[in-house]
């Protein structure tokens, strides 16, 4: 099992108008196939959203407006926060990675590029029950940058 946790630096292209940020699937920047797009808002004030891991799903989160913060747990005692807060950047979390998303600035927007459908059955919502298929992963590796 190989998790995963990749930031992006997007190319912006700008001029006097304003700027624009091309995501290509397949590309250096999204290296999978985007299945699904959705997004966080009007989030409160607070609010904890996540809180599960996923089983396969790939997901590259955009923090299109505003900031929030993603922790990240891989479940072996190490745990790392990311604070995303410009457009320009990405966090791709693959593999099995217990993920909370926090401290939304008012106005944020959560963008999220996914490589699956929504299928509750990737979900584990239950930390206890994610910690023991971490445990129970044969070749549990992580690469983050
Ligand atoms: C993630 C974070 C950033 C759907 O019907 N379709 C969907 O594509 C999604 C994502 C959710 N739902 C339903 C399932 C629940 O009944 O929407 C409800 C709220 O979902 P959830 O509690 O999982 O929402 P978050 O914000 O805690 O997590 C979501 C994603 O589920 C998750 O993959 O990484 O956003």
């Amino acid at each position: 099992m190989l998790q995963t946790i990749k930031r992006y630096q997007f190319k912006t292209i700008g001029d006097t108008r304003g700027k624009l940020i091309a995501l290509e699937m397949f590309s250096a920047q999204v290296p999978f196939d985007v299945k699904r797009v959705y997004y966080l808002f009007d989030t409160q004030f607070g609010a904890v959203r996540g809180k599960h891991a996923h089983k396969q799903l790939k997901q590259l989160l955009i923090c299109v407006s505003g900031s929030c913060l993603i922790h990240c747990d891989f479940g072996d005692g190490r745990k790392m926060d990311y604070i995303l807060d410009t457009p320009d950047q990405g966090l791709l979390i693959e593999g099995l990675v217990w993920r909370e998303m926090k401290l939304f600035s008012k106005g944020a927007v959560l963008l999220v590029l996914a490589s699956d459908h929504y299928d509750e059955a990737d979900y584990i919502r239950k930390y206890g029950s994610f910690l023991e298929e971490v445990k129970n992963g044969k070749r549990n590796s992580t690469s983050f940058s």
